[in-house]
């Protein structure tokens, strides 16, 4: 499958550069091409200078709102984002659409952190106009929620969460939340951190999107994953994991019997892989709500089995007793074999409803405040009122 990706705001930017590292990840060592095109999109100048891959020229490093911002980004006043999206949103599609192998696109991903400004205020805008202009192709949004700690230090962290999500579940054809709190390890900084986050949050899409775009026999599987597949399952509210399980490196030909303790231990080794992705989702949720699933197995051809694959499927069944399963199988490289999940048409996510509920107590305070400060207004300029002025 291959996507146009562009990032919003300084998260959606950086990881956007994550999606191109992908890429060329791909190209090098598969000869496959996953992006054909990456963006990012950004208020702030300096953002857009500090990202490492994505071209350097004003078509896909693209500054929006010169003017009303100095270059210096809405400083997490998202409503002033949309607003500045909403004026050059017609500058952003153009300098997509100006790059050459555009339409050979299945899709768009758009990508924004929930809590900044920018990112968070324009995501929803350009997925709209992007859908009214090619409402062939399918727009997610991958959405990242913020970490715990700015959720009590910084006011506005849940009431921006709270109306990006409500804007982009009400255009995108699904949205894949990333929660930041998931990866946070508490052993390095948090910057570096950051780094390593960004890349935990793209890397289950490299098999997904991989797998549909081989061209060489061997590694095509029983089952091809396609980006047909993906399209069906992608719907509303979505959550992604990987996870993997180590393989011996070589084994010996006596090894290859069709001894029934080895076949059992491949089984478990494929459901330890599934366990790790169904632990390490995007976002903690409850499988059993997913509407829709999918998962990809990608193993060396001779591990890879019939009761392998049809193992990991009673167990997703188990789980997400009511979604629409599917499935494929990626022959790859030795020594590892892992598993990637989509769970997607999820009918509840107790996070997104704590977001909601959460920020009309924060509209509820402003307005007090507001009150508050404007009958303090009105006390200086009633104790002023005999005072002459100057001008
Ligand atoms: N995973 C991840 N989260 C990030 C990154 N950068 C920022 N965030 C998170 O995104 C939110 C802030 O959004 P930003 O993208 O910095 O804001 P912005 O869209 O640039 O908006 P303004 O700076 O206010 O104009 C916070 O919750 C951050 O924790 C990143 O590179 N990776
Ligand atoms: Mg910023």
């Amino acid at each position: 499958m291959k996507l146009v990706v562009i990032g919003f705001g300084q998260c959606g930017g950086r990881i956007a550069d994550e999606f191109l590292r992908l890429n060329r990840r791909a190209r090098a060592h598969r000869g496959i091409e996953i992006t054909p095109g990456v963006f990012a999109v950004n208020t702030d100048a300096a953002d857009l200078s500090g990202l490492q891959s994505i071209k350097a020229d004003y078509q896909h490093r693209i500054l929006i709102g010169g003017r009303k911002t100095g270059g210096h980004g809405v400083g997490k006043i998202n409503e002033l984002g949309a607003e500045i999206t909403r004026e050059d949103v017609d500058k952003v599609v153009d300098a997509i659409r100006s790059t050459r192998r555009f339409y050979e696109a299945d899709a768009f991903l758009l990508i924004a952190g929930a809590a900044g400004g920018t990112g968070s205020g324009g995501i929803a805008i350009v997925t709209q106009y992007i859908k009214d202009r090619y409402g062939d192709k399918p727009v997610y949004n991958i959405i990242v929620l913020p970490f715990e700690h700015e959720e009590t230090t910084e006011e506005r962290t849940v009431y921006n969460t709270a109306t990006c999500l409500k804007s982009v579940s009400s255009v995108a054809d699904a949205v894949i939340l990333v929660d930041n709190q998931r990866y946070v390890r508490k052993d390095s900084s948090l910057k570096n951190n950051i780094a390593k986050i960004n890349a935990l949050i793209v890397e289950p899409f490299y098999n997904l999107l991989c797998a549909g775009e081989e061209k060489k026999a061997k590694y095509i599987g029983v089952r091809m994953l396609d980006a047909g597949d993906i399209i069906q399952t992608l719907v509303g509210w979505t959550v992604i994991g990987y996870g993997k399980s180590q393989l011996p490196l070589i084994r010996l030909p006596f090894e290859r019997t069709r001894n029934f303790r080895k076949k059992s231990a491949e089984s478990n080794k494929g459901i330890q892989a599934m366990d790790g992705a169904l632990s390490e989702l995007s976002l903690k949720c409850n499988p059993a709500d997913a509407g829709r699933a999918l998962y990809l197995l990608a193993a060396p051809a001779r591990e890879m089995n019939m009761d392998l694959v049809k193992g990991l499927g009673d167990y997703i069944r188990d789980l997400a007793p009511d979604a629409i399963i599917r499935n494929g199988d990626y022959p790859r490289e030795r020594g590892v074999l892992d598993v990637t999940v989509i769970l997607s048409d999820l009918s509840d996510v107790e996070k997104v409803r704590k977001y909601y509920s959460e920020s009309a107590g924060f509209i509820r305070e402003v307005s007090r405040k507001q009150e508050q400060a404007e009958g303090k207004l009105r006390g200086i300029e009633e104790a002023a009122k005999d005072i002459p002025t100057l001008l």
